[in-house]
């Protein structure tokens, strides 16, 4: 690292219109909430009235969102340092608030077990090869390539897994389904809260990832060869993780529907990559007021 030459902030100022300026306002806002503060006592009650099998699916579940949430927690630095090194103030500040709600969802989780299900074994029974593959191994090498190829193709490469396939397709997904189980059937109004606030925290996370991808393309058109190709890469073995899972039950409680999780996905991975084709050959400007039009539609 060498010396410091000057500071954006005594310089050119904030660029508070830029899109992570704007995430960061929102975080301040609305990521602030408190893990700690969610009240498990129903929730415990409910557990100790579930089946055996209605138990043991969601523990395989919060387990899959345990390891995940730990997983982007510890994998998020790589990207915040590219970003402090190119200079990006703004971006790093909005990553800032990003690794803190990730932190604080591996708490919630982790809190879960311990109160609500009151489970200390080794959950990593539950790591499926298609789980493996993506959130023990390409997640991290993606990331930690960082550390030694900055370059904007490395960089889409990064965000394209942890964005749109592991947070994107794999959280996303399963928080929809699992928040949709617990509500239609009444249950864990805690749990319920807590994944409420989390899918918010990460409606911000992959708009930044949007927004990252497409300022990258933006500059250098090749790079959507990359985005597609990474997404094709990945996209198989995220859709795999809810085949393994579903593999693993006959006979699902709950109300869950493969199909239901499998659709959920694949449309809103499709959305998300025709939104970043669409600013293809666009500016800069163009890019930041795309994203802002994608933040005010998903109320986020
Ligand atoms: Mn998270
Ligand atoms: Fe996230």
């Amino acid at each position: 690292m060498t010396a410091h030459t000057t500071f954006a902030t005594t310089t050119r100022g904030l660029r508070r219109d830029a899109p992570a300026m704007r995430l960061f306002e929102k975080a301040k806002r609305f990521g602030i909430w408190n893990p700690s503060e969610i009240d498990f006592r129903q929730d415990r009650e409910d557990w100790l009235r579930l089946s055996p099998l209605e138990q043991e699916v969601l523990l395989h579940l919060t387990a899959l969102f345990q390891a995940g949430e730990e997983a982007v927690t510890g994998d998020i630095l790589p990207l915040m340092l590219v970003m402090s090194r190119e200079g990006r103030i703004e971006e790093e500040m909005y990553l800032t608030t990003f690794l803190f709600e990730e932190a604080k969802h591996t708490d919630f989780f982790r809190r879960f077990l311990d109160e609500v299900v009151g489970n200390r074994s080794d959950l990593s029974r539950y790591s499926s090869p298609s789980y493996r593959a993506l959130v023990y191994e390409a997640l991290p090498a993606a990331m930690n390539r960082l550390l030694d190829d900055p370059s904007p193709a490395a960089q889409v490469r990064a965000s394209v897994t942890y964005n749109m396939i592991v947070e994107g397709v794999l959280a996303e997904t399963g928080y929809h389904a699992y928040l949709t189980a617990l509500e239609r059937n009444g249950l864990m109004p805690g749990q319920c809260r807590g994944i409420r606030l989390l899918k918010q925290d990460e409606s911000r996370h992959i708009a930044y990832g949007v927004y990252l991808i497409s300022r990258l393309i933006a500059e250098d058109d090749a790079l959507w060869d990359v985005a597609e190709a990474t997404m094709n890469e990945l996209l198989g073995p995220a859709l795999g993780v809810v085949g393994d899972l579903f593999a693993s039950y006959p006979v699902m409680p709950f109300g869950l529907e493969e199909g239901v999780f499998a659709d959920f996905a694949i449309d809103q991975f499709q959305k998300r990559l025709a939104r970043i084709e669409r600013t293809r050959g666009a500016t800069l400007e163009e890019v930041y007021r795309a994203t802002e039009r994608a933040l005010e539609q998903d109320a986020i």
